[in-house]
């Protein structure tokens, strides 16, 4: 979607059909030290509607690196003083911006619908779940716990204490243009840390929405700086920002990799969430209505596109033919692109399912981001658990069974960040942490509390009450 979306907004600048539109459609401005200001440059990008690319949602700064600076600046202004302010003080803030969020949901959910095409309901969850993550993650304003621990000697004490990290860069995806951001801006915040977030260049209004209420709930200026623009840009100069010691990044696995491989460079921090090719394992004992249900929810809930998509079905044979009442190793249903009547001006493609397909073939190895799923037949749960994790990806997979052992035994041999057990692949909650294995992620797990762990990093504190040296490492104990 992001390219079409790109060559949209090339043809929305020679179309004449459009501009009567366009003079109408309202001019954004990026967010630098509590200030909203144009792009150094003057640039600007399109935000259309996918559902009728005649609407123009409104115009927002195509950033450069100028502008990337003035908001690292700024954030470095503001680092000191809101460091110092003390956590629970920084979560009443967020409290604060918690009451914004559920008194504008429903412009903010028909806002998002508008310029990524999400339905309503899907939308209000997404904005929900940027509810739920702040107020989940405010409270840690009051724990942010540390630990204390036996020190080896005596009359010597020893504890681990939280620090913020310093410096972030927030780089997020349009399939969850609120929920997403809040997922990184939350715990950054609360963790006493000061901010630079560039939303995808396609859904810029819904971070737009999100920032505009942290300015409300009174997030001091500097804390949270918004830079919009594309990742050739804004997200490259973000990354390799000297100032900047961290990177959150959620996207594909291959834009992660050169966030990772810049950042190694600078031995910058770096936190990645990116692809998945998630499976739902269907055994023999299954309730199939409810795996069927399951699956159609999981391939084509938001069209196909989040990370926890249930882009494959490993079906045992003994229930595949009522799983999959289509013969032959092909499409069984849709793979068109919709174009007439509703669907003449948009980007709507048909729900898609292959079936008979076999683990290795693309459609069962890569990630599509769409709405198609592929169905593969087994012959056990152990051919299937093997299927599902025959792939580089490993966020999320599921198992439908009666069987209590085998769901155990499919949980225990999955090597993926999430699993469910009769449910979908889709519809992970915040306080619970998210991510995944292998070409998934790079080791950290955003929401829970072990997102703290991103953002922030640890101090261990020896304290010597004895009055005197005490010398540590030696091999005779001196007591
Ligand atoms: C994503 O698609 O990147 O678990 C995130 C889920 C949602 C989040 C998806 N809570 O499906």
């Amino acid at each position: 979607m992001a390219q079409a979306k790109k060559a949209l907004a090339k043809k929305a600048r020679k179309s004449s059909g459009r501009a009567a539109n366009r003079s109408r459609s309202k001019t954004y401005q990026n967010y630098i030290g509590g200030r909203w200001v144009p792009s150094a440059g003057g640039e600007w990008i399109e935000n259309i509607n996918p559902a009728d690319t005649r609407d123009v949602v409104g115009r927002f700064p195509s950033s450069t690196e100028e502008d990337v600076d003035r908001a690292v600046s700024a954030a470095a202004d503001a680092f000191d003083h809101w460091r110092r302010t003390p956590a629970p003080r920084r979560a009443e803030i967020l409290f604060r911006l918690g009451e914004i969020l559920i008194r504008n949901k429903d412009v903010y959910a028909a806002d998002m619908t508008r310029e990524m095409g999400k339905v309503l309901k899907e939308t209000g969850g997404d904005v929900q779940e940027a509810i739920d993550c702040t107020y989940y993650t405010a409270g840690e304003g009051r724990r942010l716990h540390g630990f204390t621990t036996p020190a080896e000697m005596p009359n010597k004490f020893a504890m681990c204490v939280r620090q913020p990290v310093g410096l972030c860069g927030l780089i997020t995806p349009w399939n969850f243009p609120m929920a997403i951001p809040s997922w990184k801006l939350i715990p950054a915040l609360v963790c006493g840390n000061t901010v630079v977030i560039k939303p995808a260049e396609d859904t810029p209004l819904s971070t737009y929405n999100l920032v505009k209420a942290c300015e409300e709930a009174g997030v001091p200026p500097g804390v949270v700086n918004l830079v919009t623009g594309y990742g050739e840009t804004v997200g490259a100069e973000m990354t390799n920002h000297s100032a900047l010691r961290l990177i959150s990044f959620t996207g594909s696995t291959d834009t992660g990799r050169l966030v990772a491989s810049a950042c190694a460079e600078r031995n910058a921090i770096c936190s990645l969430e990116m692809g998945g090719k998630n499976v739902i394992i269907v055994m023999e004992d299954a309730d199939v209505d409810n795996a069927i249900e399951g699956a159609v929810w999981g391939a084509f809930g938001t069209s196909g596109q989040r990370c926890t998509a249930s882009s494959r079905v490993v079906v045992h044979k003994k229930v595949y033919r009522q799983f999959a009442n289509e013969d032959g190793a092909t499409l069984a249903c849709g793979g068109q692109r919709l174009t007439k009547g509703d669907q003449a001006r948009g980007f709507f493609i048909e729900p898609t399912v292959f079936t008979d397909v076999a683990p290795h073939m693309r459609v069962a190895q890569e990630e599509i981001f769409g709405p198609v799923t592929s169905v593969i037949p087994t012959n056990s749960l152990d051919e299937a658990i093997e299927i599902a994790n025959g792939v580089r990806y490993g966020l999320s997979a599921a198992i439908y069974t009666q069987d209590v052992n085998r769901a155990f035994h499919a949980m225990n041999e999955t090597y993926t960040g999430i699993f469910y057990v009769n449910a979908s692949t889709i519809g992970a909650e915040v306080h619970l942490p998210f991510g995944g294995t292998k070409a998934t992620g790079n080791g950290h797990r955003e929401a829970g509390t072990q997102v703290l762990d991103i953002f922030s990093e640890w101090k261990s504190v020896y304290f010597d009450y004895s009055g005197k040296l005490q010398r540590a490492q030696i091999d005779e104990v001196e007591v």
